[in-house]
């Protein structure tokens, strides 16, 4: 029973089940013989994950072909709306820059990372009647194969996003029983999802040609999809007849794009998320964002990783959305889930853990990274330098996280992580490295915040922005503060400084440049403030003081060197390197 045809499906799944009653196989047992490979596939109208569960998608599109930098803001957000699926958009190179198989697994990895399963589908065929534009996308499937194999647990084909526009049934039905076969002899086994006809509108050639389609498929591993706007989904009585018209055929379908209106009409989006949980049916939202030509209220989301639109609320929030119906691919849930080669061969190792991030802290390192695909544990290695050599510092970690405690201030150590399962042993992480620091406690109630003004350490400008809060219960007078940025002045160029705003009146400062000798500090700029500057309230701060300094003959500075200079601070913190006098004593910060 590993393969049958179509035509022969009900009947022998009736033997089948006869058989399994009779001879009592567990359901792994059932599915081993009934599958050459481990990964998605078909039962009557339901998709099964590889674990043997219903999978019912529910997510959202993402168009990433007309936005490939975007994917590392995008699919974090995604992941936080719950859903289990996103479809991605993909180009075969007809009509827009191809996407590469490297670019392919990237999008891959990011997915496994974020427990996201992935319809992958390409743009360039839609709306087109042309049988050869169907075989240019059947082509690249076959191009990017090897990103597909070994992951039919996780990735889903949509052979080409709404291929045949015209209302009609027969070519559509006859161009898909040429390329089934021919990506099934490519030796592509994922669970294939065909676009209905009519731009993905015209689910009626599912109802009529959809068996024959079927049928084609030598592993009977494929889904249909109609798209509903306000031809296919435009109100309940249509979304429910096409789902039930398409479900009688014996086999699975999804909503594969939805909106919640269109350019001719209304389409009836609570109706489709009902009923789609209801009959058990997956439907995938159009789409995150980057909508233009007039739909632009097709946007789930602001930006890639913005806020939610109020389409986007009625998806994740709605009371059938992805918040309240997603259930993750089992495979990502199941404890000791291994993923499995297309040969159904041995185990293999885990993905290479990516995102490391190492935060230095007092006497301690703190560790995180993303999860590895397969991952059953991990292991953290240590050193003195980054080329090594390396030690196991913990093995057997389950978390994505590690604390490295008991260090030295002032030295900097380097960590690789690697992921372990029974199979073996993932490559190395890139290393990251980190310098554990005594934490700076400020000894009074004044406080000053930092942040870049320009992030070019090697223009002609240096623009320090400050804000001084004061966290006692009294007012604190401005006159008796001095603020002191510390720096490298680069040469022998008079400094020009400028105020360029500040909140209490730039008119209520001054500013002197003054010199010392010290490591990555020979000059400082001072800031003060006039008599009449007036106090800082309890609770309250300066507000914005937005420093800049030149040099005479406007050549540039070299601020990587500069002892107050931190260009991670992009925003307000509290930053130790910058000190504060008060009434000539130091009250906050760590001179050079
Ligand atoms: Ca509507
Ligand atoms: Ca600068
Ligand atoms: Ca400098």
């Amino acid at each position: 029973m590993k393969r049958f045809k179509r035509s022969a499906h009900k009947g022998l799944l009736l033997v089948l089940s006869a058989m399994l009653c009779l001879t009592l196989f567990t359901p792994e047992q059932a599915q081993a013989a009934e599958h050459s490979v481990k990964g998605f596939y078909v039962s009557g109208t339901n998709l099964m994950d590889a674990t043997g569960k219903p999978f019912i998608m529910r997510g959202v599109n993402h168009s990433h072909t007309w936005f490939k930098n975007d994917l590392e803001a995008a699919i974090p957000a995604i992941a936080a709306t719950g859903s289990n699926t996103v479809r991605i958009v993909l180009s075969n190179g007809s009509r827009w820059t191809e996407d590469s198989i490297a670019d392919v697994e990237r999008i891959l990895a990011l997915c496994d990372e974020y427990k996201l399963t992935v319809m992958l589908e390409v743009h360039d065929a839609t709306g087109s009647d042309s049988v050869a534009e169907l075989r240019k996308a059947a082509d690249y499937w076959v191009r990017i194969k090897e990103a597909l194999i070994g992951r039919e647990d996780r990735v889903i084909v949509n052979i080409a996003n709404e291929w045949y526009g015209s209302w009609d049934s027969s070519v559509w039905a006859t161009g898909y029983q040429e390329v089934i076969p021919y990506l099934r002899a490519a030796g592509i086994k994922n669970t294939l999802v065909v676009d209905s006809a009519g731009w993905g509108q015209y689910p009626n050639s599912i109802f009529t040609k959809g068996e024959e389609v079927f049928a084609s498929d030598p592993l009977g591993n494929m889904i249909f999809s109609i798209h509903m706007y306000e031809y296919a989904g435009g109100n309940a009585q249509m979304v429910k007849d096409n789902i039930d018209n398409a479900l009688a055929i014996g086999v699975p379908v999804i909503i594969g794009e939805f909106g919640h209106k269109h350019t001719d009409g209304d389409v009836d989006e609570a109706t489709i998320m009902s009923y789609g949980q209801e009959k058990s049916v997956g439907w995938l939202a159009w789409s995150w964002y980057g909508n233009s030509g007039g739909v632009d209220y097709l946007d789930l989301n602001r930006g890639p990783a913005g806020a939610l639109t109020d389409w986007g609320q009625a998806v994740v929030n709605g009371p059938f959305g992805t918040l309240a119906t997603s259930k993750l691919n089992s495979i990502y849930t199941t404890p000791g889930y291994e993923p499995v080669p297309a040969d159904g061969g041995e185990a293999t190792a885990p993905a290479t853990p990516t995102r490391v991030v190492a935060t230095a802290g007092d006497g301690q390192v703190s560790l995180r990274w993303g999860s590895s695909f397969g991952a059953a544990s991990y292991v953290v290695q240590r050193a003195l330098t980054s080329e090594g050599p390396y030690e196991d510092l913990a093995a057997e970690v389950t978390g994505t996280s590690y604390v490295d405690e008991g260090l030295s201030n002032g030295t900097t150590y380097y960590y690789k992580v690697l992921a372990l399962n029974s199979a073996g042993t993932s490559p190395a992480s890139i290393v990251v490295q980190a310098t554990p620091q005594e934490t700076y406690v400020p000894v009074g109630n004044l406080e000053v915040h930092y942040r870049v003004g320009d992030t070019s350490a090697t223009d002609n400008q240096i623009k320090p922005y400050l804000n001084i809060h004061n966290t006692g219960s009294s007012p604190v007078e401005l006159k008796d503060l001095k603020l002191r940025y510390y720096f490298t002045r680069d040469g022998d160029a008079d400094l020009l400084t400028f105020i360029d705003w500040a909140q209490l009146g730039a008119q209520h400062m001054t500013a002197t440049v003054g010199s010392l000798e010290s490591t990555n500090a020979d000059t400082y700029i001072e800031l003060g403030f006039t008599e009449g500057a007036g106090v800082i309230p309890a609770g309250g701060s300066t507000g914005d003081i937005q420093l800049r300094v030149h040099k005479s003959n406007w050549t540039n500075f070299d601020e990587s060197n500069d002892y107050s200079y931190d260009p991670t601070k992009t925003s307000y913190t509290s930053w130790e390197k910058i000190t504060l006098h008060q009434a000539g004593e130091l009250v906050f910060g760590l001179m050079p």
